[in-house]
This record gives C-alpha cells, structure tokens and sequence, in this order.
C-alpha cells in the first residue's frame, strides 16, 4: 500500500479513469433511454427531480441569467457537476476502493429513482439510469485494472532507479500507459457516440411531429376580433402586436418536451363536480371552435423584460365544459394538471365568468407547437401562466383552495396571479445612440382582462406627459405606444408608465417577480449626439 502510493507518478490518470467511466456509462443511459424509455434519460430525470426542488429565487435566478435558455443551462451545469465528481470518484477508487464505484452506483440508483418519481414515469423508467450506473461501475473498474497493471510494472523499473519513479522514458510503463489511454479514450468515443446516437434516435422517434403537421384544424365557429388599423405600429425595434409562434417566450418545467399523440389524448374533469366528464381530441375538435386573442405573460416576468407575448388562439370555453360537470358550489379552484405533472391552480371565477378562458388547440393558424403545449393546452386572459396556461393539460379537477395547490405555490410563489398593470419600452434599446432630433420613442403596455387607458412618458426629471396609445385589439391584448421626441444631445433617462382603466398609474414601487409578478417603472437611458 505504502509503496503503491509511494508511486503516485500520474495522479491525473485516476481522474482520467473516473470521468471516462461516468461518459461511457452516461452516453450508453442515455442510449437505453431513447430506446425503451424515452422519457427518462437519465440527465432528464436528474434535472427534472432538480427543476421540482427549486424554490421561488432558483427559479428565477435561472430565468435572470439564461432566459429561456434555463434548461439548456440546467443540463450543462448537472454535466460539469458530474464530471467534477467523476473525477473525485476516480481519484478515491485507487485511495479507497471501492468507494469511487460506490459513488457512481449511488448516482446511478439516484437517477432510477429521480426517473420513477416523475409524474409520468414509464414501466421501465428506473432502467437507463441503471444501466448508466452499472456501466460506470464496470468500467471504473476495469480501468482501474489496467492503471494498477502499468503501476506495477512501474514500481519494479522503479527500483533500480529510485531518483525518477514510473519515469515516463520507462519503456514498459510508456506502452502501459499509452494502453490506459487508449482504454479510456475509446471509453469516452463510445460514450459520446452513444449520447450523439439517442439524440438522433429521439429526434427520428418524434412520430408525433409527424400527426401534428398533418393535421388541419376545424375553422372557428366564433371569429376573433379583427385587428383594428394601427394597431400595430410597424415600428423597427418594436414588438409586433401578434408574436410569431417561433419567437414566442417559453417556460415550462419539462426538461423533455412531452410528446402527446392527439389520438390517445384525453381531457378528465373530475372532483367536486355533478358527473365526471372525459373528452378525447375528436369531439374537442368537434365542438364549436372559438377564436380569440390574448396576451400570454410569464410572472418570472422582470420589468422591461421579454417574457410576454400574444397570440391568435382557437380553442374551446371550458366554462362550457365546466357547465356540462356541474361544478358543486363549495368548489373555488381548478386545479389543472399536464401530462408530466406540473399543476396550476385557477380560481373558479376566472374560468367560468365571460372571459375567453379556453382549451387551446390553435395559435395563430397552427396547431400548437410542441413546446407551447400541442394538442391541448389552457389560456386564461388576465393570469399569469403559472396559475392558469397549463400546457399539455389531461385533467381539470374542481376542487378547493382549501385542499389543494398548484405546482409553484408551495415553492414560494403566491396562490393567486392575477397580472399587474405594466409597460415596457422597447425603442430605443437601452444603451441606444441617437443623433439629436426628432426621433420616436414606442413600447406596449398591458394589463390583461382589464384593459390600459394610457401610458405616460417623462424625460429625466421632466413632466410626465401623454403618449399615444395605438387602437388596442381588446383588454385580453397588450396595446403599442408611441412618443414622439425632439431628442436633445447628452445621456437622457427615458420612463415610462401606463395608466390603468380607473385612472390610477402604474406603480413606482420595484419588486422582484417572486411571489405575486415584478413592478416599477420601466426605464432606459440612452446617449444623445
Ligand atoms: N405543463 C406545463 N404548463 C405550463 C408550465 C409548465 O411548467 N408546465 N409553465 C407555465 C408558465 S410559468 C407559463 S409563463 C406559461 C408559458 O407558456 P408558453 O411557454 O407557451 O409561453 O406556461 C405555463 N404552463
Ligand atoms: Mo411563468
């Protein structure tokens, strides 16, 4: 033992060991996933049992950084996180064997557990995470074997020569060593290729793509609004009053997209209803279509931040379908609940008084997209979507406040979410250099199911005063501003506010998005020449 240490001449090879064995046996999990189980790569399950335990601050501290681009960074850091490990596990497997093929085991085990637990864990959701395990485990040790065996031969070249132990120049320990690499580079090849195969596999597996570009949705019974004349003011910088569905903002828990075939889809209405009501995707689409347009916010939402968008969306009242249950009268919420197990908690209120609350199967002229809840999603005007724009939704459960909760509320986000009064300026960029003159100043301004009267704009310290708010296509709907300005030279502070239907102005009060959705008064400050 003393001697082996002794013989410490290429510590970094243990950790070469250890991050090999944990990409050989990741890349082969991930393959066994996108073979038989899908949903439960292991770095999937991984992220998703993370993504649950994180509080309200995590959550947006990931949304502040990334963006949209969370998950994306979630997958990375679980990755390098890994890595560092695998490396420590390396390292301890020669110290203290086995203790680094236990540490592997044990995330192996953590990751079958992690992929049993998800909502919508399959029969063998516990394998890939397994097979990964077993599979670092193996080959841990196997390379183990081959490090000990040039380590040997090294302490024996060693003995004549005691100034330059396992001296590199040592022929034998040279081969040996080369050997080892080898091993472990072809550990690491495979295990990429694997990881490269499953992704490719997945994205070829995705049938559902298929189903849904075939499909031509009915055309609605009830049109939606027209979008009055000038209601979008076509100014460059300026979102457009209809957001692309490509540029549309996403946020979810799903780490994996959930792919729903619509033929197997089917929506339960249960809890405190008169009698259970089931529909599949058939008679939804049978039913008399209604279109509207709504503005979607998210309350991760920073202020002047991008987390907000409309669309045309076609889709079914579900105070109708509400109607046919029979909701008892002690009920006040309806906890909805998608097919990976995130859950919202609407009031009752919001989807049975004469808002546009609808089952959307539509927006703007397409089936949903995959990532904003294809084939059938909620959207509730006037909500943030954490408590009512349930995507990929299977289940409407009356109930009540008193018994239930939705998804984020007992991670530090408020029960109720009704949107706040806001305004964002988008031209000019903050930072922006203008020549002095006459320029515009444009933004939108929303408050969803109420409406917004007016935005103001002011100037540094100047006077607030009255920009022109572009027709709005309705209360459900952000409404465009406009400010024309004779910008003078020099660094200008620009802010803005809107004015809501009673009157009253947005509020100057700053708060973070956690619990209940950001205020303050967007500004910007721009330079002048
Ligand atoms: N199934 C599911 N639906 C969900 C969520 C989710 O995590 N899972 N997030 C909600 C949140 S927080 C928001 S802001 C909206 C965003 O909808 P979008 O991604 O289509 O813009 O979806 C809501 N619906
Ligand atoms: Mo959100």
């Amino acid at each position: 033992m003393h001697m082996v240490q002794r013989d410490d001449a290429l510590p970094g090879d243990d950790a070469v060991a250890g991050v090999a064995a944990v990409v050989l046996g990741a890349g082969v999990g991930e393959a066994v996933a996108a073979l038989i189980a899908p949903g439960s790569s292991p770095f999937a399950a991984i992220g998703g049992a993370l993504i649950d335990a994180a509080p309200a601050w995590a959550k947006n501290t990931a949304i502040a950084l990334f963006g949209t681009a969370d998950k994306a960074a979630l997958l990375v850091g679980i990755a390098i996180v890994l890595l560092v490990v695998a490396a420590i596990a390396g390292t301890l497997e020669r110290r203290r064997p086995p203790v680094g093929r236990v540490i592997l085991g044990a995330i192996g085990v953590a990751g079958a557990i992690a992929a049993v637990t998800r909502a919508d864990a399959g029969a063998f959701a516990w394998l890939p995470s397994l097979v990964a395990g077993g599979v670092a485990v193996i080959t841990l040790g196997a390379l183990r074997r081959v490090g000990q065996r040039r380590r040997m031969q090294g302490l024996h070249g060693a003995r004549a020569r005691d100034a330059s132990p396992a001296s590199p120049s040592d022929p034998n320990v040279g081969a040996d060593r080369r050997t080892f690499l080898l091993w472990s580079g072809a550990a690491v090849g495979v295990g990429v290729l694997a990881a490269i195969g499953s992704s490719l596999v997945r994205a070829g597996a995705r049938s559902v793509a298929a189903v849904r570009s075939a499909i031509r949705l009915p055309a609605a019974a009830v049109a939606g609004p027209a979008i009055p004349a000038g209601a979008d003011l076509q100014i460059a910088g300026l979102a457009p009053v209809i957001t692309p569905n490509a540029d549309f903002y996403r946020i979810d828990t799903a780490l994996i997209v959930p792919q729903i075939d619509p033929a197997t889809w089917r929506l339960r209405i249960h809890g405190k209803v008169d009698q259970e009501v089931e529909i599949g995707w058939e008679d939804l689409l049978a039913l008399p279509l209604e279109e509207s347009v709504t503005t979607l916010t998210c309350v991760s939402n920073e202020v002047g931040g991008d987390l907000i968008g409309t669309a045309r969306w076609l889709g079914y009242p579900i105070r109708h379908l509400l109607a046919r249950a029979g909701v008892q009268p002690e009920a006040d919420m309806v906890l909805s609940t998608s097919q990976d197990g995130f859950t919202a908690g609407t009031p009752l209120e919001a989807l049975t008084d004469e808002r546009n609350a609808i089952l959307a199967v539509g927006m703007n002229g397409e089936p949903l997209p995959d990532d904003h809840g294809f084939p059938v999603r909620m959207v509730v005007p006037g909500l943030y979507g954490y408590v009512s724009a349930t995507k990929w939704v299977v289940e409407l459960e009356v109930t009540r406040f008193a018994d239930a909760q939705g998804y984020w509320t007992p991670r530090g986000w408020s029960e109720l979410g009704p949107i706040k009064l806001a305004s964002r300026i988008d031209v000019p960029r903050r930072g922006a250099r203008l020549t002095a003159g006459d320029t515009v100043i444009a933004g939108v301004a929303w408050q969803q199911h109420v409406g917004v009267r007016g935005v103001q704009v002011r100037i540094d310290d100047g006077p607030w005063q009255d920009a022109v708010l572009a027709p709005a296509i309705g209360v459900d709907t952000w409404v465009q501003w406009t400010f024309p300005w004779n910008a003078p030279a020099g660094r200008h502070a620009i802010t803005a506010r809107a004015i809501g239907v009673d009157g009253q102005p947005q509020t100057e009060a700053v708060a973070p998005p956690a619990p209940d959705g950001a205020t303050g008064w967007p500004s910007v400050a721009v330079d002048v020449g």
